[in-house]
């Protein structure tokens, strides 16, 4: 039925407007319809907060009586930090429920619609699967797997180098580039560096709102701003209280393979790691990331330098990378984009899917996933 579809798209614009604040929360949009009327609309905005079938019921009112709901993601069946919205559903006395996607949470998962069908309310789901998945990677991705979704930012010159022979890599892109930057790491659950990184640049890794980009800003308010955990790797424990991002708002986490006693401030934490091979004793990437995803990290956008961006990518944990390439040379003497060491036949070589393609500024932006089509 087109108008199911026509309803639904409308909920998923509405899904998409959370995509800043939901976190460890999936992006869900509802909207109600009443005799060709929609009588309620609503999305979920922030964890603990109601989720978007309540506000849409609650827009309705008595309209709800007899109407058909359209719900990005199956309705909750269970107690969380907000009661369950099949259960409100079946209150309101709603005839019709299509649903886009089963909510993959094992507390959910099927139980929502099986809880509505069994009130008599007709259900549909299946459809829109492609804006379903695409809403909500890190949440489904974490869901279904134990890990978050890792997004690797590179920037780089036409040549692929990250800095001039004389090490000189400051602003190679443009502002532009940089405020696109900011939109990612503000979707992003967490941001994951390194040590070496925090030492060289000695970065904020904030979201700085007044850097975002104008139609970010128009819908997401300076008052509302919430900043990903910092979390970086830091195996020979050489980030200080000193470091800038000790002193910026928002938490960190130094992943470390032992604990210091240093005057951390409360929004500090030390995650100890376990060491692995003891002659060289190494943060395991994939034990971390499925640490980040244990504490509801949904998303990870890593800013960090070519060692991290070859270590992700050989380990198979990154699921898309973001390529800023600005219009300049910067000669075959510079440093390249990615490590990798052990690499010798050109069929060894980490190849990708072009995602999609555009200008940002005056610079290039490649969306890439890893592996041929
Ligand atoms: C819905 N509608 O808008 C959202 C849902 O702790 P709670 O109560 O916020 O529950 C969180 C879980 O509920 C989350 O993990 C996901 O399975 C589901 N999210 N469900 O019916 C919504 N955001
Ligand atoms: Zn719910």
């Amino acid at each position: 039925m087109q108008q199911d579809e026509y309803y639904l798209a409308r909920a998923f614009e509405l899904a998409r407007r959370g995509r800043f604040t939901t976190t460890p929360n999936p992006n869900v949009g509802c909207v109600i319809v009443r005799d060709g009327k929609i009588v309620g609309e609503g999305f979920h905005y922030r964890a603990g907060e109601p989720h978007a079938e309540v506000h849409a019921l609650r827009m309705a009112g008595e309209a709800a009586r007899g109407a058909t709901v359209y719900v990005t993601l199956e309705p909750c069946s269970h107690q969380g930090r907000t009661p369950p919205c099949a259960d409100a559903l079946i209150a309101a006395g709603v005839a019709r429920v299509v649903v886009a996607m089963q909510d993959p949470n094992p507390q959910v998962s099927g139980r929502g619609m099986h809880l509505l069908r069994q009130a008599g309310i007709d259900v549909r789901h299946g459809l829109m699967m492609a804006e379903a998945e695409e809403v909500n990677l890190g949440f489904l991705k974490r869901m279904r797997t134990g890990f978050p979704y890792v997004r690797l930012k590179l920037a780089a010159s036409l040549d692929g180098r990250t800095a001039m022979a004389s090490g000189e890599s400051r602003w190679i892109t443009s502002t532009h580039a940089r405020e696109d930057v900011q939109s990612f790491r503000a979707q992003s659950s967490a941001i994951l560096s390194t040590s070496a990184t925090v030492l060289a640049d000695d970065p904020a890794l904030t979201v700085r709102w007044h850097s975002l980009p104008e139609q970010v800003r128009l819908c997401y308010p300076q008052s509302e701003l919430r900043q990903p955990v910092r979390v970086i790797i830091d195996s020979r424990n050489r980030v200080t209280p000193a470091h800038r991002l000790i002193a910026e708002e928002g938490q960190t986490w130094l992943a470390r393979l032992a604990a210091d006693n240093q005057p951390w401030p409360s929004s500090v934490e030390q995650i100890a790691m376990p060491a692995g091979d003891t002659d060289n004793p190494r943060i395991d990437l994939v034990i971390l990331m499925m640490q980040l995803a244990r504490r509801q990290i949904n998303s990870v956008w890593v800013e960090a330098g070519a060692a991290l961006a070859g270590a992700l990518l050989q380990a198979g944990l990154v699921d898309e990378l973001i390529l800023y390439l600005a219009p300049r040379l910067l000669g075959d003497g510079g440093r390249g984009l990615c490590v990798l060491p052990g690499l010798e036949r050109l069929a060894q070589s980490p190849s990708f899917t072009v995602a999609d393609l555009c200008q940002v500024g005056p610079d290039i932006r490649v969306r890439l996933k890893p592996g041929y089509a």
